[in-house]
């Protein structure tokens, strides 16, 4: 008999037939779609699953997650943490996520934002644009999977580059801070810091007024971690000190954003819908059939989350 898998999608994958995630290694079930026997389910794939559901699943033998991130199931506290739970990684996905950063850096650092008000005023208004050498020194919060590709994308314009994990990194160009103890140090030499950091017990709410205190004044920040890692509030005050230049925030504590959240009109702020990169549905159903696959032959699978740690 075929293994059962169930399929609880993200709200913006709603449009996607059943034939997206057919497969003849396993029966694919949909939990919007299809009745359900809870204690017939042998592997659960999702993103952000309602708290409490997955502990209904008596016979569940993997979690597979959709995204990269996984504080969406280790949030939940009923998650039944003895089931191993695999996480989405794709070359692809950190290539995206490098555009995202690169994109935006760019824009900061060559002040377009500038010519695009000038433009609106219809004035021809000229900028000695800095060098990347000179000016602009980049960190990257998070130096793993996604954070070394964006550190590589950044690299070939010649940015100052510098990133923060919590082991220490070898990365040809960037130099690398470690641990709690070397983030002020870090922090303090960045003027445009991006944020990669996957949101653990250890990382919510990091990015606070401390931290934005330790930052250089004028410094920008990027999120494309989670919302839960910053506290909107201080971010608002920091920027209407004029301490920080502006954000860049793709991720928020509440998704959507919320209708009449001030961050929607800041004029420093750029918001974008969680798009900074997007799981492939192909990639997904190979990243679904080769768990279920690996699992049933009692393969070691690559991308294990270690619970204890939250990523
Ligand atoms: P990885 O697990 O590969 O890398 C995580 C990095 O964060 C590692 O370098 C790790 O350090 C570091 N880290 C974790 N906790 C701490 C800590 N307490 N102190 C210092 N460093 C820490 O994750 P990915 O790069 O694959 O993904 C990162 C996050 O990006 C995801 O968790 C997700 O939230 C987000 N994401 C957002 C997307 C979007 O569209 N906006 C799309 C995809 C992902 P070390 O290496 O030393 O362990
Ligand atoms: C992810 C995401 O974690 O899309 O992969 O946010």
């Amino acid at each position: 008999m075929k293994p059962k898998v169930l399929f609880l999608l993200p709200p913006g994958w709603n449009a996607l037939g059943r034939e997206t995630f057919h497969s003849p290694h396993y029966e694919a079930l949909f939990a919007d779609r299809d009745s359900l026997d809870p204690a017939s389910i042998d592997y659960f794939v999702g993103f952000r699953p309602p708290p409490g559901f997955l502990k209904t699943l008596s016979k569940l033998k993997l979690v597979i997650s959709l995204g990269a991130g996984v504080d969406g199931f280790l949030s939940d506290p009923e998650f039944p943490k003895e089931i191993p739970l695999v996480r989405f990684t794709d070359p692809q996905l950190g290539i995206e996520m490098a555009q995202y950063v690169t994109m935006h850096a760019l824009i900061i650092h060559r002040h377009q934002r500038y010519f695009d008000q000038a433009q609106k005023e219809g004035v021809w208004r000229q900028l000695m644009l800095p060098r990347a050498t000179d000016k602009t020194r980049i960190g990257i919060l998070g130096l793993g999977e996604i954070g070394g590709r964006i550190a590589t994308a950044l690299a070939q314009y010649g940015f100052a580059l510098s990133g923060w994990s919590r082991t220490r990194k070898e990365i040809a160009g960037v130099k690398s801070f470690a641990g709690d103890g070397e983030l002020g140090a870090f922090l303090g030499q960045c003027d445009i810091l991006a944020c990669v950091l996957p949101q653990t017990p250890g990382t919510a709410g990091m990015l606070n007024a401390g931290f934005f205190a330790q930052m250089a004044k004028g410094a920008w920040v990027i999120n494309v971690a989670r919302g839960g890692l910053l506290v909107e509030e201080d971010l608002i005050t920091a920027l209407d000190r004029d301490h920080l230049a502006g954000a860049v925030l793709d991720v928020f504590r509440t998704e959507p954003l919320p209708e009449g959240n001030p961050l929607w009109a800041h004029p420093k702020v750029t918001v974008t819908p969680h798009i900074a990169g997007i799981t492939d549905p192909r990639a997904a159903l190979a990243h679904v059939e080769n768990s279920v696959l690996a699992f049933e032959a009692g393969k070691a699978l690559d991308d294990i989350v270690d619970v204890s740690r939250g990523y």
